[in-house]
């Protein structure tokens, strides 16, 4: 078995500490190995260990309860052999970037485990949508990660007067985010984006297209992401070669690469809409009513802010439709997670004691 220090030394880079060396105390003592997942795909996953990077088993860890899935950033308890080989446990997340399915299911989908910051790539190839920036930012908020945003294929943009204002146009719409204009292609700005990604975990989010992978391969200063050639943007019928989603930066700092998004929908995201719209809702303090829906209401600070030019009408249609869709997603879930409680309860009760014992016996 490797030693303690051993695994410190070469997990290190993967963002192994302290912290972590001791929630994996009681999984050292049954014999496990601690790793990092780099790739999770279809009920296998790769977990990067001291001893090398190992394909394991992911049926253990996969209840019926999409969120508790493992993914890409976690770190998990593996076997130290067999075959297959099981993961047997995750560690608490720190954080996790979670967006739901899709607009028919209340399932979550975890992107992203243990992020620190989360680097939303917006591509400035095609006209910059505020709205979608501030989705992003709002699931960002959510994770517990400190969001970034940057303006990919700043080289598409003729002067650096247009970019700047491009800049500023992002900056107003996400208050206490960090916004940065980078090209790939030609280098600039990649010194910023480097310096904010240097320690820690980051993951890269943004719509397939955005040019997340070729950020990736420039901040790792080699291809290791498959970038998708122009005419094929939307990726359709195309497989993907990549091993890894999770990469050690040659200058510090972990990267995870996510697939390409076609949109994200909010998943129980109250907090990070409130951060992305932090200056309205500290408005929404003045408004006479507490509960001020910001509609017709007497005595609206909000409201007279856009009457005043203050606010921008666009940031507040925004809010309302982010408050709305995430209200429908958390009434939709609660409603499902009853549901599916009663089931679960129902079920157990039919099978009995003795057969629960037999699946206790057997994995635990
Ligand atoms: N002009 C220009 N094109 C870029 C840049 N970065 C990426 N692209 C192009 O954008 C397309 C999508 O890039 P890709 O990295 O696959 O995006 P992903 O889907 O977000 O991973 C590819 O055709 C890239 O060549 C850049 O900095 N400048
Ligand atoms: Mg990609
Ligand atoms: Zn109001």
């Amino acid at each position: 078995m490797t030693s303690t220090s051993g695994v410190h030394s070469a997990l290190a880079p993967y963002g192994w500490d302290d912290d972590w060396a001791d929630a994996f105390t009681p999984h050292a003592a049954d014999g496990l190995l601690p790793g990092r997942v780099v790739r999770v795909d279809r009920g296998q996953c790769d977990v990067v260990t001291a001893g090398g990077v190992v394909r394991a088993d992911t049926a253990f860890v996969t209840p019926h309860d999409p969120m508790r899935v493992v993914c890409t950033g976690d770190w998990v308890a593996v076997e130290a052999g067999g075959n297959p080989r099981y993961v047997r446990a995750y560690l608490p997340r720190r954080t996790a970037f979670v967006r739901s399915t899709s607009s028919k299911r209340s399932d979550g989908q975890i992107l992203a485990a243990n992020v620190d910051h989360a680097v939303v790539a917006v591509s400035l190839a095609v006209e910059l949508d505020l709205g979608r920036v501030e989705r992003f930012l709002a699931l960002a908020w959510e994770s517990g990660a400190q969001p970034v945003v940057v303006l990919t294929k700043a080289d598409l943009v003729g002067d650096p007067v247009t970019l700047a204002h491009l800049v500023q146009d992002v900056e107003a719409s996400a208050p206490g985010v960090p916004v940065l204009g980078v090209s790939a292609r030609t280098g600039d700005g990649l010194d910023g984006l480097l310096a904010l990604v240097g320690s820690g975990t980051s993951v890269l989010l943004g719509q397939s297209g955005a040019g997340k992978s070729t950020l990736a391969n420039a901040l790792v200063g080699e291809d290791v992401m498959d970038v998708r050639a122009a005419r094929d943007v939307d990726g359709k019928g195309r497989h993907t070669t990549t091993t890894r989603n999770l990469l050690v930066l040659p200058s510090g700092g972990v990267l995870i690469d996510t697939p390409g998004l076609r949109g994200v929908g909010l998943f129980d995201a109250e907090s990070g809409v409130g951060q992305v719209f932090a200056e309205i809702e500290e408005l929404a303090e003045r408004c006479r009513f507490h509960d001020c829906a910001h509609e017709s209401e007497p005595g609206c600070a909000v409201r007279s802010a856009v009457d005043s030019g203050e606010l921008a009408a666009r940031r507040l249609d925004s809010y309302r439709k982010l408050v709305r869709e995430n209200q429908w997603i958390v009434a939709k879930t609660d409603a499902r997670v009853r549901a599916e409680l009663r089931r679960e309860w129902k079920r157990k009760g039919a099978e009995g004691r003795a057969s629960m014992q037999f699946k206790r016996g057997r994995w635990t």
